[in-house]
């Protein structure tokens, strides 16, 4: 079992928050957790983001700020930055957005004048809201478009389809990236259209940024991409947040900057960068690379398992660390599915299918994946006999018995692969 984290003035102060503490502790440790955007920091990473750094003020930059006793925090946000610019081969990183979703905006607003238009994936093919669903402000500014796959059994991009509305909508940027989407991207000819159109190219690598950074994935940047945003607590295993990385052009990395702060954000979260750092630093360190490709490993064994079983996958399996798989052939929806899996120990979530005809709250598929399974050291042979108990509840979602065993069968599981404490 992990370490329980050592709280005793919110034991003596604050019953609540305590309580809830020890009981997330508890279904972290005991269950499985499959949400693919999700992942176990070490005890550094966190001891990093409670510290003392959540007391500072820092606005604006290492050298630039608008606040005295900047001594420590410059120190570390420079070295957070350096060492994103080292994983990623990449000229400039700001590491100040408190999330994805800031790290997305931030790079709109730095690159894009109100009106302009956007070129990037569609939503239900595996996008994200912030490359512009309707329900975001960003599109009373900015104007989305959107490809989508060719075919949602290969999950080929249809490329010919992108270059035709990337001539026609003239973006100024073309977007790459998603949030549920199992296969590569063929970067070269994105960014070869992106350069055709005079379009800045951008990759949202949130989801996949630790499959980069571990080798198992191309990198965008060694395909002439301009621009990379991410989170920093998915496959890249560290905190919550976001950063952006600029390949080499420093006009737009200027721009990145100013629009992160003043424009969007005010103090950035010190404590969260001091805890990117030290996430960083894992990264460098040589097992982060056999992690990533465990990852991808791990999922590819999980997909077997439902190609075998006849399950639908969209793109056909997976080439990451995610699934995307259609449950209407066991005649219920992702809701059900998602509860059913949860009362025995598997988290995940319900999610969207391409084209889905049915409701968010209600949609056809189940997204799940590896990165924190493997964290805890699952190999393929335990990420195999996880699918097919998946399986085995999803057909069996309303018997008692046979979710009573699969749940024993997963904190058995569990038990044997507790959350470590360190990463190396
Ligand atoms: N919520 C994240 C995910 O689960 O993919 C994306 O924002």
């Amino acid at each position: 079992m992990a370490t329980p984290q050592h709280i005793p003035f919110l034991e003596e102060q604050d019953d609540d928050i305590y309580s809830a503490i020890r009981g997330e502790e508890k279904r972290q440790e005991e269950g499985l957790e499959l949400i693919p955007s999700e992942n176990y920091v070490s005890l550094a990473v966190r001891e990093a983001s409670g510290s003392i750094f959540t007391n500072k003020y820092s606005e604006g930059y290492p050298g630039k700020r608008y606040y005295g006793g900047q001594e420590f925090t410059d120190s570390i946000e420079d070295i957070a930055r350096d060492r994103a610019k080292e994983i990623f081969n990449c000229k400039y990183a700001n590491v100040q957005p408190h999330a994805g979703a800031n790290a997305n905006i931030g790079a709109y607003f730095a690159l894009l004048e109100p009106g302009d238009t956007v070129l990037g994936m569609d939503l239900s093919h595996g996008g994200h809201l912030t490359h512009g669903h309707p329900v975001t402000y960003i599109t009373k500014i900015f104007n989305f478009v959107r490809y989508k796959m060719k075919d949602t059994e290969t999950g080929e991009i249809d490329y010919d389809e992108m270059r035709e509305v990337a001539l026609r909508e003239k973006p100024k940027i073309l977007l790459a990236g998603y949030s549920a989407y199992s296969r590569e991207l063929d970067y070269k000819k994105i960014a070869d259209i992106a350069k055709e159109v005079d379009a800045i190219s951008m990759m949202d690598a949130a989801h996949i940024a630790g499959l980069i950074a571990g080798g198992v994935h191309a990198n965008p940047f060694d395909y002439g991409f301009d621009v990379m945003t991410t989170t920093t607590h998915k496959t890249l295993r560290g905190p919550r947040g976001g950063m952006i990385l600029v390949k080499s052009d420093e006009e737009i990395a200027k721009k990145i900057d100013k629009s992160l702060f003043p424009g969007l954000q005010g103090g950035p979260l010190m404590h969260q960068i001091a805890a990117k750092a030290v996430a960083f630093g894992e990264v460098l360190h040589p097992s982060f690379k056999e992690y990533a490709a465990q990852v991808v490993k791990n999922a590819a064994a999980m997909a077997e398992v439902f190609e075998r079983e006849e399950i639908r996958m969209l793109g056909g399996g997976t080439s990451n660390h995610l699934i995307l798989a259609d449950i209407t052939s066991f005649g219920i929806d992702g809701h059900t599915a998602e509860v059913a899996l949860d009362e025995v120990g598997i988290t995940l979530n319900k999610n969207m299918i391409a084209d889905d005809p049915n409701p968010p709250m209600r949609p056809s598929g189940i997204r799940f994946g590896t990165p924190a399974i493997t964290t805890r050291g699952f190999t393929e042979k335990e990420c195999a006999r996880v699918a097919e108990l998946m399986i085995e509840v999803l057909r069996s979602h309303e018997d008692k018995a046979v979710k009573k065993q699969v749940h024993e069968e997963i904190n058995a599981l569990a038990a044997r692969f507790p959350v470590p404490d360190k990463h190396y």
